[in-house]
């Protein structure tokens, strides 16, 4: 190439633009550099027990990270609309057999489609293809521990669009128990006549009865789609009921209990849906749908960087370190569970039988939003979350939501758990001192600036923050070695 006059750029301006392509990221952008290294430090040194969070292996950082990024291909392996697709047409039906093998469907029975950008637009995707507009949905309701896309709305508001461009009617947890109330789902249901029916949660530690909601969607002629989210990885490793046994469509994100990086998945039966009255076989026609809901419905081009990400975390899913990591989510959350009851504390249902927990702390006579924000400042991240029967707002809620896959991650195991309750404790105990020290009717704004100028207060959260990063830091954290 020759640089005369004529050209648009100059020779050096030109060099300089090609240097920039090849700079590694600490000189190409020191300010964007310097904030992942900071949250790099936040990640090593604070205690991370949001449910929904983890630590993806360096494998799958790589592959997320790779030239995959750079290819568009809209549409599916072998009918893409652009040319050079024969890459991404391997991985993407690499990754649809790993997701089968994963969860040991027979692909003559189960297909799945990898495109879904997130978890979000997987269930978005579902609603689309198998309710009209308008449909009726039954999900669990967000202070009960569902998700905004199962429907949610309040009292006054249409929140999320699955209950804006669908008809939603939440069913609800026994506000005495905590546990699904599974009888008066079954009525509404006889009364509403769903659609669908979600069988997934958020915030839920009891494993789902899907043979009764199998049951229930039946008797409406409804789908039942399971929305595995939260558990997939403790489903993939076959240590929590599955909800492929029952569903006709089970959703996933592949970043939370998975381990992967962000993305979602949708798998759909194929084969006999049911048999008439007359003997005839009725058969799913799930898979045209979802397929066309995901793209060209709804989606773009696929993000074959994560498809990438993902099939290396579904092979990783498929070992007997992954199983023996689940078990260990498990153990470690029962033990923090104990642990925080031994402590005082009250767990809505008593305990649990996955990844989380759920904290009340009403007895203890404060909420959830002002024991988050001390705990954020001692460097443990967790979500407030309501509780359900009483919470009438997601806004005051009452309760702190508690996981155990990311710490487990990073190799804690049943003593380092205890501890963690023991650092938990403290930094609630910590929060009704300041309490007690103002009005009690004080907002939370007046206690996080109350919080944050009292002098007594900063050097009892220096002391106790220290105290968690030491300990946080001794376990190593997994991912990329630089970023
Ligand atoms: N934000 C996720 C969770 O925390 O459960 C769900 O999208």
């Amino acid at each position: 190439m020759s640089f005369t006059n004529g050209h648009c750029v100059s020779k050096e301006s030109w060099d300089s633009h090609n240097k920039m392509m090849l700079e590694p990221l600490a000189i190409n952008d020191s300010e964007v550099f310097s904030i992942i290294k900071k949250e790099k430090h936040r990640q090593m040194y604070g205690l991370e027990l949001i449910a929904s969070e983890n630590f993806a292996s360096r494998a799958v950082l790589e592959a997320l990270g790779s030239c995959m990024n750079n290819k568009y291909s809209e549409g599916y392996p072998g009918q893409r609309y652009y040319g050079g697709t024969e890459h991404v047409d391997e991985l993407e039906r690499l990754c649809q057999k790993r997701a089968l093998e994963a969860y040991g469907l027979d692909s003559d029975k189960w297909g799945v489609n990898v495109q879904p950008y997130s978890g979000s637009p997987a269930n978005f995707a579902v609603y689309t293809a198998v309710v009209e507009p308008h449909g009726r949905i039954m999900g669990l309701d967000l202070p009960d521990g569902g998700h905004l896309t199962h429907g949610f709305m309040t009292e006054k508001k249409k929140i999320s669009a699955t209950s804006i461009f669908f008809e939603s009617m939440p069913y609800k947890v026994n506000p005495e128990t905590g546990y699904i109330d599974y009888d008066r789902l079954q009525e509404n249901a006889r009364l509403f006549h769903p659609k669908l029916i979600i069988a997934g949660t958020s915030c839920y530690s009891r494993n789902l009865d899907y043979a009764r909601l199998k049951l229930i969607a039946n008797e409406n002629g409804a789908y039942l789609m399971g929305d595995m989210a939260h558990i997939s990885g403790l489903v993939a490793a076959g240590v929590v009921p599955s909800p492929f046994d029952h569903c006709d469509i089970v959703t996933t994100t592949t970043h939370k209990t998975l381990r992967g990086c962000r993305a979602g998945l949708i798998f759909f039966r194929r084969g006999v849906r049911s048999v008439d009255a007359k003997g005839k076989e009725i058969m799913y026609n799930l898979e045209s749908l979802i397929n066309q809901a995901v793209f060209p419905g709804l989606q773009g081009g696929p993000h074959n960087h994560a498809i990438a990400g993902v099939a290396v975390a579904l092979k990783q899913a498929m070992t007997p370190e992954f199983k023996a990591y689940q078990l260990q989510v498990l153990a470690n959350c029962k033990v923090l569970s104990s642990s925080l009851i031994d402590h005082g504390y009250k767990i809505v249902t008593g305990g649990s039988d996955n990844h989380l927990i759920l904290l009340d702390l009403r007895s203890k006579g404060t909420d959830g939003g002002r024991a988050e924000k001390v705990l954020e400042a001692c460097a443990i991240a967790c979500n407030k979350n309501t509780c359900p029967g009483r919470d009438k707002s997601a806004l005051r809620p009452s309760g702190l939501r508690f996981g155990s896959p990311a710490l487990t991650s990073r190799g804690l195991m049943q003593d380092d758990f205890r501890k963690v309750a023991e650092l938990i404790h403290k930094a609630i105990e910590l929060t009704l001192e300041v309490q007690r020290s103002m009005d009690p009717k004080a907002t939370l704004k007046e206690f996080i600036q109350t919080l944050a100028q009292g002098e007594k207060f900063q050097q009892r959260v220096a002391e106790l923050r220290a105290e968690v990063e030491a300990f946080a830091g001794q376990f190593p954290m997994p991912g990329l070695p630089e970023l």
